[in-house]
């Protein structure tokens, strides 16, 4: 073995040569693994190129490919990229149409990278490398196989050596006890957020309802974060859209992946909302979502015309119920065909003027899309126009692929084809002529099949509505549909090509169904979202059911089909914040339950919690009892005061989409995203924070009326009750009331929360006063706190800074024993000033004592009109009255009498 040129002048500690102790490893049936031949270091000192060899050749799983190649990148200071593939012949790559693999932006002014905070080492024979935090010199990732000795002294490897063949790849790495891993999903989880020792997490888009646990569902995210003691956190991508099964060993966590290469991406963080924003860099930061898809929506699957869609609107109206947007499922349909309305229940011009009477009130509507495009109608024009452009995926034997979903037997567009788009493209406009939709639903993108195996034959005789196969197709049994490994399967699907199209199926350019997969939903949500675009001019809507990594940059998601149950409603938590967690922000699950009849008092929980999920939805199956919120008394009063404090905290909740769409931060988030120090957090995964500084603690069991919930370190002020209670804790769980009409919401010390008024509608409140809260700690003499706003005109394609579209405030409040101070500082003020927003009133918490003069800019107030009282008990000072303009900067002074001096 040998290598060429230095290291030694790498000026940001690329990498450093570990010559490894040769050990022999006991055979795993899967060889010795690969040892490093020869090294090229690039010439602009940021990587290197290293060939690899086969050591002992094996046959299970097939032949190894001999020659490899690995390559390291240094991208910027915060990632590494390290690529190992077949040296000689080009393997499948996930698209850059698809995922973007942005550059970093982070240089210094002079251009030259700063300081990397991770660095790469690697052992020649057998190969390995590892991935080590420069800071503390923690190893991160360690995929050098080591021998452990058991009790009995029989020596056996940790792991396997790295494989790489054909359709089987193989790596691993080292864990130490103290790292807690959060992601590779799409999974329910009932045993929380973190993952568990012993599982293995399987990837493969699959029509399996989010009711199931322990599998994998709809969507594939092979990507973790990785906290390790003190909560210095790092991520890892593994850019790889092949089937996949990820064993989580406690010490170890190995993938064994069915195609594709090795390619991996380490985030350095060292925060949990660093490592989001260096991923969504990456990967594409999150798309920004259109102000009124945060105010709540109602859809079922089942309302049989357009009358039942008025008769629900106007019965949120008549209970006082805010809803910002109407849905439609398959229902709308005729015979279940895309861009047509069924004549006799949903004729287009009455479908068209309900949705221009929904705008009329500042309401909007949603209507879903599933992909399968019915070949049985010759008049079918959409249909003719895709035969037209050819844009369906092609069989084995290059004939349109026949599949069969709710409409019968279907052809599916190709959404990798540049024509395929700008057929949908084309579709999407025709029908938004007919039907002005806000914003598309695309269900079944998995892509979900009735049938399993290819060339099927259709008899004529058109099934619409039946989930059973009737069409005659060949089984399966390529090397595709039955690869050497098997992924797990759940139930049924034992084969990969169950319940969806065959194995063999070709796109447009020739790339094979096996390895693109996990793509569809991620392809169809690009199209989807250029269509949207191009045809309303506005920011595009979608909810996508089958996502990957970079779905975020397209498109908001649902969990999928849960079922009516309390522990449903528990797991829908964790299942929230890990879609946070892989850069879509804009995530819910089916409040009150999808699947089989909820109750009045699980509904009545669910709109609780789920007036807080950042997508907040209720959507119920077909043929399942009613649950729109106003159907209880009890529900209905609970869903005023959720979805009111909601309603009241959309421009925080907007905020978040902001700060989201700059750094891929999460909207709703775990408790450890903003305490990392604190270890108790980590496990946390039946409540969650919106930002950093509002916590939900939900009731996620029956027949209770209190509930258990952890508090970090820190005064908790309760929202829900407007400030009439706290709790003050040193970082413990507490016992806290939770009455049926009720939901604990808290915001923590240290922030300030811009909050509106409630109203029935998003495009409502957007209107009204702001309030600002401003939490103080309570238990120290000295306070601080901050906060933001980001405000824009809610549609405009781009979420950006900018004169006259949009406005950007950063607050900040500091107190002292006798005077307090609230400043504001603001980029771009003149769009709030041209809306006439401004600030009525001012909330204290934490106050040091009763005000006794307050100064706006310097000048005394007249106490007239601006009037402030005092609150003993919070302790809380409320300034009613203001005309602080929200574009304009100001300083707000107030003096205090000391509290003990108050009577
Ligand atoms: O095969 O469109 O997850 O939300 O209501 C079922 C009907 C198809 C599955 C979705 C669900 C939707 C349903 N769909």
């Amino acid at each position: 073995m040998w290598r060429r040129g230095s290291m030694g002048m790498l000026m940001w500690q690329l990498l450093s040569l570990v010559v490894a102790a040769s050990c022999v490893i006991v055979a795993s049936g899967l060889g010795q693994g690969q040892r490093v031949t020869s090294v090229y270091d690039f010439p602009d000192g940021r990587g290197f190129r290293a060939d690899l060899e086969v050591i002992e050749h094996t046959e299970l799983y097939g032949a190894d490919v001999n020659e490899l190649s690995m390559t390291v990148r240094v991208e910027g200071q915060f990632r590494v990229r390290v690529q190992i593939t077949d040296r000689n012949t080009d393997r499948w790559e996930v698209p850059r149409s698809l995922v973007p693999r942005n550059e970093p932006k982070n240089s210094n002014r002079l251009g030259l990278p700063q300081e990397a905070l991770i660095k790469l080492t690697y052992t020649t024979n057998p190969f390995g490398f590892a991935v080590t935090r420069i800071a503390n010199n923690e190893v991160l990732f360690n995929s050098t196989p080591s021998v452990r000795t058991s009790l009995e002294g029989v020596e056996s490897p940790s792991f396997n050596s790295m494989v790489f063949k054909d359709q089987y790849l193989e790596i691993s790495t080292h864990l130490p006890g103290s790292a807690t891993l959060f992601g590779l999903g799409e999974s329910t989880r009932p045993d929380g957020l973190p993952l568990v020792k012993g599982k293995t997490y399987t990837l493969w888009a699959t029509d399996i309802g989010a009711m199931n646990v322990n599998t994998d569902l709809y969507g594939a995210y092979p990507y973790y974060i990785d906290v390790r003691a003190g909560g210095l956190t790092h991520g890892v991508l593994l850019l790889n859209s092949n089937g996949m099964d990820i064993k989580y060993g406690g010490d170890f966590l190995t993938w064994h992946v069915i195609g594709g290469t090795f390619d991996f991406y380490f985030f350095a963080g060292p925060t949990p909302l660093d490592v989001l924003d260096q991923y969504t860099e990456l990967v594409g930061r999150p798309a920004p979502m259109p102000y009124w898809s945060f105010g709540f929506h109602q859809c079922r699957w089942g309302y049989k015309n357009v009358s039942e869609l008025k008769y629900v609107v106007e019965s949120f109206k008549k209970a006082q119920i805010p809803l910002d947007t109407m849905w439609n499922d398959i229902d709308y349909m005729e015979n279940y065909l895309d861009f047509t309305a069924d004549a006799v229940n949903y004729p287009e011009d009455q479908l068209k003027s309900f949705v221009e009477d929904l705008h009329a009130n500042g309401q909007h509507y949603v209507m879903i899309l599933d992909p399968g495009i019915s070949m049985a109608y010759e008049n079918y024009s959409t249909f003719q126009r895709g035969l037209e452009q050819d844009i369906f995926l092609k069989d084995d034997d290059d004939k349109n692929f026949l599949a069969q979903v709710w409409p019968g037997p279907v052809y599916f567009p190709d959404f990798l084809n540049p024509k395929g788009k700008e057929w949908w493209t084309n579709e999407v406009s025709m029908f938004h002529e007919k039907v002005p939709f806000d914003g598309l639903w695309i269900d079944m993108n998995e892509v979900s099949n009735f049938c399993n195996g290819s060339q099927c034959k259709f008899n004529g005789v058109i099934y619409p509505n039946h989930n059973e196969c009737y069409l005659e197709c060949k089984k399966p049994g390529s090397q595709w549909d039955e690869p050497p490994y098997k992924i797990v399967r759940q139930g049924a699907y034992e084969n990969i090509g169950d319940k969806t199209i065959a194995m063999t199926v070709r796109h447009f350019d020739g790339t094979m169904e096996y390895n693109a997969h996990n793509l569809y939903g991620l392809s169809e949500s690009v199209a989807t979202n250029d269509a949207l675009r191009i045809t309303r001019n506005k920011r595009p809507f979608i909810l996508a059911r089958s996502t990957f990594v970079g779905s975020g940059a397209q498109t908001a998601h649902w969990t999928g089909d849960n079922a009516a149950t309390f522990k449903d409603l528990e797991y829908s938590i964790a299942s929230m914040l890990n879609t946070g967690m892989v850069g879509l922000p804009m995530v819910g699950a089916d409040i009150c339950g999808f699947a089989d009849d909820t109750t009045e008092e699980l509904c009545n929980r669910w709109m609780q919690l789920g007036a807080f999920y950042p997508f907040s939805r209720n959507h119920n199956t077909f043929g399942a009892t009613p649950q729109e919120p106003y159907v209880w008394e009890q529900v209905a009063a609970s869903s005023r005061a959720a979805l009111g404090l909601r309603y009241r905290l959309l421009p925080h909740l907007y905020s978040l989409m902001f700060e989201a769409h700059n750094r891929g931060a999460p909207i709703a988030r775990p408790l450890f995203f903003a305490f990392p120090e604190d270890a108790e957090t980590l496990t946390v995964s039946k409540q969650f924070m919106l930002g950093s500084g509002v916590m939900i603690t939900p009731v996620t069991l029956p027949k209770v009326t209190t509930v258990n919930g952890y508090f970090p370190k820190g005064t908790w002020y309760n929202l829900f009750n407007n400030f009439a209670t706290k709790v003050e804790s040193k970082g413990e769980y507490v016992d806290l009331d939770a009455p049926l009409d009720s939901i604990n919401v808290h915001l923590h010390e240290g922030t300030i929360l811009p909050m509106q008024e409630s109203r029935l509608t998003s495009t409502e409140v957007m209107k009204t006063p702001f309030t600002l809260v401003v939490a103080f700690s309570a238990s120290k003499p000295a306070g601080y706190a901050r906060g933001k706003l980001f405000i824009d005109n809610g549609d405009d394609v781009e979420m950006v800074i900018r004169k006259g579209r949009s406005t950007f405030v950063r607050f900040v409040g500091q107190q002292s024993e006798q005077r307090g101070v609230l400043s504001s500082k603001v980029v771009s003020g003149d769009y709030a000033a041209k809306e006439k927003l401004f600030i009525q009133t001012v909330i204290i918490l934490g106050a040091n004592g009763a005000p006794t003069a307050l100064r706006i800019n310097g000048e005394l107030v007249d106490s007239s009109s601006v009037t402030s009282s005092y609150d003993s008990a919070t302790p809380s000072i409320k300034i009613s009255g203001l005309n602080l303009s929200v574009g304009s900067e100001f300083e707000l002074q107030w003096t205090t009498k000391s509290s003990h001096s108050t009577v």
